[in-house]
């Protein structure tokens, strides 16, 4: 080891002694894990502040446009391992380890999850944020600092329970609390018309409930091989720390309820994904979000730049989903009402600054939310929104006058209901899906009369992920196996992966990728048995030997549980394929386990009996020794990112297998293909561009309905699913199975199975049947090329590939140029010394009294 190295082991060594004794009173022997692992982090903090400090100073100095991400949900996951990787620190962090006798693996399981969002969505804002962080672009997120993020799933004899997940039970090394930025949300209140200086109509409010809305700063650290890596911001708010003498007066009043209303409101995430729920809590929280990030934004940009003269210059914003949607509104008030701008030029700056993205195709999932709901609790923001409209309208009159159709339907309001979609297209200079069949289905049905006033705005973003944490760090054997083949530029320049092309027919890399595929499935399935509190079919821990040899298939279902991803007929298959199994043995050439994992939301029943019969079939297969050798069925419990980061790795098949049409993008999708496993799936979502990108010569499972198929039998009530089941005696078996009493145990299951059947052949927009016979079939085909494992890897290699376009990375770029027109500014390497020499200068200040 090099001197300079050891200096900086020994130094961090120091570092975590210091952290043990001043501020928990222990020392290295006899700190627990826990103990460790705060003083691991804080250690390990003091390291990235002066670049923390630094990227700031630079944002600020540079005076650079800057690009602030809101959203209602993040998935960062675990971030100590992500955080060592991406400062190249992994080797110090090893031998540090090693000369304080702690184990890795210990340090890192003691950090929970961060959970706070759903699913896709959230994930992509924390791809996203590591990706601006990498690429070094000046940006911060804002976020919601959720008490309890999504629930942690256990499932008792196929019945999903959820338990409250209590990420912040300690505290969060990586947080810090800024007292300082604090800012207030009203909500409620009399509003009284006033003018500004300029004549504008403005509102006064009186008799408003104050809510103290205080972020808490998370770094997220760019990914460097050298010392000056950037650190950008996450902001989270929370209003935990709301004084209640905001509401003295109610408390007085004996209004306790409304006070204690206000505090909670970061208490929960709402476990809903792509399912709106119209509740008054949730609005409140929307509008949090929106009023404190545009507040600080405002805040921030003033302190920089002294006027708002350039803010529209200088300011970019962003909303995921119509979530933040309000933040429109919100812009325009504090415009028109502190800033004394005109009503039309604050319009201009808020239209320039705002752009929106949309995630889904579902229209019950458009976001609406009730008019008299928002105007009492929002009184202000109505009246704005209102006038908003009416401006719009006559835009819309204008281009398409004798229209009143169009008109109805393109107008905020309606059914008593505020489109907020419609608001965020409006104010919005940009808007954008997230797959390219998406953004068709956005301009040519969801979004089609703002298409034909606003062409320009609309633009399509395809998602990505990133492969430092779903390469790099979750699969270390798969790196080196890269790495070896094609160096290491690949990790911030992921169109490099192309050059495994190359390897894909060399025998030696086809058997060297299969050894690291085995690898990776020994260590999940370790994992499944020793560190996740699964429960089996029986009740029993599971076991070793429950499981079938790492050269079997494993077929992989990770997702949330929604109807339209058919995690339905997936199950039917494993269905179809038990009773073929049944009456011959020799029906499969190949060993197969599956795998689902993901949770419903809490009310979803539909999704809720799917796991039931998933549970039955596990309970029948696994327990069947007339099957079990072939066959295996299992459900992961708790699927989140650090499972993901496990069971990704460890899979061959990769089901993505949504009704086409209905996924907006996919991200699972691109995270199982970059490792190695080949795609089970319809034309849908991203998996159309997977696909191009690929070539159908190595994409070879595709199937279903195309979209236009299915947008045509939808609209036509074409569907009949009975007929399918008269002409196709497999699948009549499978739906005979569901209503027999052959796979359930008592009738709770049977009631469950059998409202699954009626579902099935009800009406059923999901065209489940539709694709199922055809989904069998190429399952069959994947069997005959599992069955050739130097066939099977040479298209997984070629299908990592063909994955330089799906990283976050490249997504992040298109942003930059097709929306934001942002910039890259590295950090200032003078600003990076000048932060380092005062610290050093501060380091000096410890004095220790004399030896002896
Ligand atoms: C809205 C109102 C009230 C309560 C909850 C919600 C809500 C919350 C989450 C609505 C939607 C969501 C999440 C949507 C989502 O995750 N969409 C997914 O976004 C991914 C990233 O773009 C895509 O890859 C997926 O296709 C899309 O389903």
């Amino acid at each position: 080891m090099d001197p300079l190295h050891k200096l900086q082991c020994e130094n961090f060594i120091h570092k975590i002694r210091h952290y043990l004794i001043t501020t928990m009173g222990r020392t290295a022997d006899e700190a627990s894990d826990l103990e460790f692992y705060f003083a691991f982090c804080h250690a390990f903090r003091e390291e990235i502040m002066i670049n923390w400090t630094a990227t700031q100073h630079t944002l600020k100095n540079k005076r650079c446009r800057k690009m602030y991400y809101i959203s209602m949900e993040y998935m960062p996951g675990k971030l100590i391992a992500n955080n060592i990787v991406n400062i190249a620190a992994l080797d110090l962090v090893k031998y540090v380890l090693k000369e304080m006798n702690r184990d890795i693996v210990k340090l890192f399981a003691q950090e929970p999850d961060i959970g706070i969002g759903n699913g896709g969505l959230g994930r992509l804002a924390s791809c996203f944020m590591d990706s601006l962080a990498t690429q070094q672009y000046p940006a911060q997120g804002y976020g919601m600092r959720y008490q309890y993020g999504i629930f942690e799933q256990e499932v008792w004899c196929g019945v999903q329970v959820e338990r409250p997940d209590c990420w912040l039970l300690y505290e969060n090394p990586w947080e810090f609390r800024r007292d300082n930025f604090a800012v207030t949300v009203k909500f409620d209140g009399q509003i009284q018309e006033m003018q500004n200086e300029r004549g504008e109509t403005i509102h006064n409010l009186t008799d408003y409930q104050g809510v103290r809305a205080l972020p808490y700063d998370i770094p997220i650290i760019g990914y460097r091989s050298t010392p000056d890596f950037s650190v950008l911001t996450l902001r989270i708010w929370s209003t935990k720390e709301s004084p209640r003498n905001f509401e003295l007066q109610r408390f007085n009043a004996g209004q306790l309820g409304e006070a204690g209303e206000n505090t909670a409101l970061t208490d929960v995430l709402y476990p809903n994904d792509n399912n709106e729920l119209g509740k008054r809590i949730r609005l409140k929280q929307e509008f949090l979000l929106s009023s404190a990030s545009v507040q600080d934004v405002i805040n921030q940009h003033l302190r920089c730049f002294g006027s708002m003269d350039e803010f529209a210059d200088k300011v970019r914003i962003q909303i995921n989903d119509t979530h933040p949607a309000l933040a429109v509104a919100e812009m325009m008030r504090i415009l028109t009402k502190r800033h004394n701008m005109e009503w039309g030029q604050a319009f201009d700056v808020t239209k320039t600054c705002f752009s929106y993205t949309n995630h889904t195709v579902l229209k019950e999932a458009l976001e609406e939310w009730n008019e008299e709901r928002v105007q009492k609790l929002l009184p202000r923001q109505y009246e704005i929104i209102q006038k908003l409209n009416c401006d719009f309208l006559s835009d819309v009159r204008q281009k398409f006058p004798d229209d009143p159709e169009r008109h109805k339907r393109m107008s905020f309001f309606g059914n008593g209901q505020i489109k907020m979609a419609n608001l965020s297209i409006y104010g919005s200079h940009h808007v954008n899906g997230v797959a390219a069949l998406h953004t068709d289905i956005l301009k040519g049905d969801m979004f089609r009369d703002f298409y034909e006033l606003y062409p320009e705005k609309f633009v399509n973003v395809t998602n990505g992920v990133t492969q430092r944490r779903w390469l790099l760090l979750c699969n270390p054997e798969l790196s080196e196996f890269i790495s070896e083949r094609i160096g290491r530029d690949w990790i911030l320049n992921f169109q490099e992966i192309g050059k495994l092309a190359e390897f894909a027919t060399d025998r030696t890399s086809q058997e060297a990728f299969l050894k690291v595929k085995q690898t990776r499935k020994i260590a999940f399935m370790d994992h499944l048995y020793n560190d996740m509190k699964q429960r089996h079919w029986s009740g029993q821990k599971l076991q070793s030997q429950h499981f079938l040899p790492a050269d079997s298939l494993f077929d992989v279902q990770i997702k949330r549980f929604h109807e339209y991803k058919r995690q339905l007929m997936n199950a039917l298959h494993v269905l179809m394929l038990y009773q073929e199994l049944k009456t011959n043995k020799g029906a499969i050439p190949i060993k197969r386990m599956v795998f689902f994992g993901g949770k419903a939301a809490p009310g979803y029943e539909a999704v809720k009996d799917i796991i039931r019969l998933i549970y039955c079939l596990s309970r029948k297969i696994n327990n069947d020794p007339d099957v079990s050798d072939k066959l295996r069925l299992f459900f992961i419990e708790n699927y989140n990112v650090s499972n993901a980061e496990m069971i990704i790795p460890a899979s061959d098949l990769s089901e993505q297998i949504s009704t086409a049409g209905m996924e907006a993008s996919g991200t699972g999708n691109m995270k199982l293909s970059i490792n190695g496993a080949l795609t089970i799936g319809t034309d849908d979502g991203a998996n159309v561009e997977m696909r191009e990108a690929v070539g159908d010569e190595h994409w070879p499972f595709k199937f279903g309905k195309s979209a236009q198929e299915n947008y045509v039998m939808l609209n036509e009530s074409a569907y009949d699913p009975k007929t399918i089941i008269d002409k196709d005696k497999g699948i009549a078996k499978a739906m005979a199975a569901l209503e027999d009493r052959s796979l359930v145990e008592n009738d709770a299951e049977h009631e469950a199975l059998c409202a699954i059947a009626k579902r099935l052949v009800g009406q059923d927009r999901y065209f489940v049947l539709n694709d199922l016979r055809d989904y069998y079939e190429t399952q069959r085909r994947v069997e005959t090329l599992f069955a050739d494992p130097h066939k099977w890897a040479e298209m997984a290699l070629h299908n990592i590939a063909a994955m330089g376009r799906f990283s976050s990375d490249e997504s992040i770029r298109t942003y930059s140029e097709k929306i934001w027109d942002l910039e890259k500014c590295p950090i200032d390497p003078q600003e990076l010394q000048a932060v380092r020499d005062e610290y050093s200068e501060h380091d000096k200040c410890r004095i220790l009294p004399p030896k002896g």
